[in-house]
């Protein structure tokens, strides 16, 4: 018998989210309509007028491509109808998207819509990532957003690769779904994901090595010592995927252009850290866990070590 998400969250919502009746499944079907009119889109990229710049720079700074700007739309559409949605905070957005419900909305849902956007011209793997936070009673704004990592209440992503798989934790294990496009769901394929203690490959991107802190380079000379290979995407969710499947660790330290880092902390960092906790790996931003930070902005970034606990604490060592 096959397993939707929305299906699994209803098994585990009795156990998980007793008091939530619907309103978080509900929350999540929005989730994976949105990933499916994007997937539908990027299948379809070079068919039809989808790819490349869409002429506008976003509150990062970087170029919009115009399925960012489709995935963007998506998400907030089909997240914005649900009644349990109070806001929304997307990577596209330089504000929250407050939707209009200050006190029936019980979630916030913080989105990356669309990471590695810049890989869809050469058909290179990319995803979106979410983030859900419970909004505190009385709490509005960008002050519902700034809580630490742990308290999120579920996190997930959606790979859109050879096939399209959704991943997702609610803080009781983590659980892969594939898309079947014969019957337009996702189908439960990983019935308990888990990441291996230690594995064999190292990610980073070796062309800012120059300007990573010295302790980086002797950790990743001790891997290459002893005989890792280095796997590096581009393309954080796919980079983060397989090291969810593999093991090993995947490194953004702080470089030159990026001191603090370059990943976000709120949609990209936490979400996948707490992936990461729940599969029995760890995630730190180069000395503290990373779900322990307490925000201070929306667009926060950070440096991240991630992966599975063996490289991790061995990391850790050389602090
Ligand atoms: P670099 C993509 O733009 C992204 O945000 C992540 O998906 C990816 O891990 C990272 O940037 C790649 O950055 O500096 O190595 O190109």
């Amino acid at each position: 018998m096959i397993v939707t998400v929305q299906q699994h969250i209803l098994q585990q919502q009795d156990e998980l989210f007793p008091t939530a009746r619907g309103s978080f499944s509900s929350l999540l079907s929005g989730m994976t309509l949105a990933t499916k009119m994007i997937q539908a889109k990027i299948r379809r990229a070079g068919l039809v007028d989808i790819i490349g710049s869409a002429g506008d720079i976003n509150v990062q700074g970087e170029t919009q491509q115009k399925l960012d700007v489709y995935a963007n739309q998506a998400l907030l559409h089909c997240l914005g109808t649900r009644e349990s949605v109070a806001m929304l905070v997307s990577e596209e957005n330089a504000q929250p998207v407050t939707i209009d419900r200050s006190e029936t909305g019980k979630y916030v849902v913080v989105f990356d819509p669309l990471d590695g956007s810049s890989n869809i011209d050469v058909n290179v793997s990319v995803g979106t990532i979410f983030s859900i936070l419970r909004r505190p009673d009385g709490v509005h704004g960008e002050a519902a957003v700034m809580q630490p990592g742990w308290k999120q209440v579920a996190a997930g992503y959606v790979v859109y690769g050879s096939s399209s798989i959704f991943v997702y934790t609610a803080g009781h294990g983590v659980f892969g779904f594939t898309l079947d496009p014969d019957i337009g769901a996702f189908v439960l394929s990983y019935p308990n994901l888990r990441m291996p203690d230690r594995g064999t490959y190292y990610s980073v991107n070796e062309a800012n090595a120059d300007s990573f802190p010295v302790h980086y380079r002797e950790y990743l000379g001790g891997l290459r010592a002893k005989g890792y290979s280095s796997r590096y995407i581009g393309s954080l969710v796919a980079d983060f995927h397989r090291t969810l499947l593999k093991g090993g660790v995947f490194l953004y330290p702080p470089t030159e252009k990026n001191p603090k880092g370059k990943l976000r902390l709120l949609y990209e960092a936490n979400p996948l850290a707490f992936l990461a906790e729940q599969a029995g790996g760890l995630a730190i931003d180069g000395s503290q866990r990373i779900l322990d930070i307490q925000p201070e902005g929306i667009h926060q970034r950070t440096a991240l070590v991630m992966g599975s606990r063996a490289e991790v604490e061995e990391f850790e060592k050389k602090t």
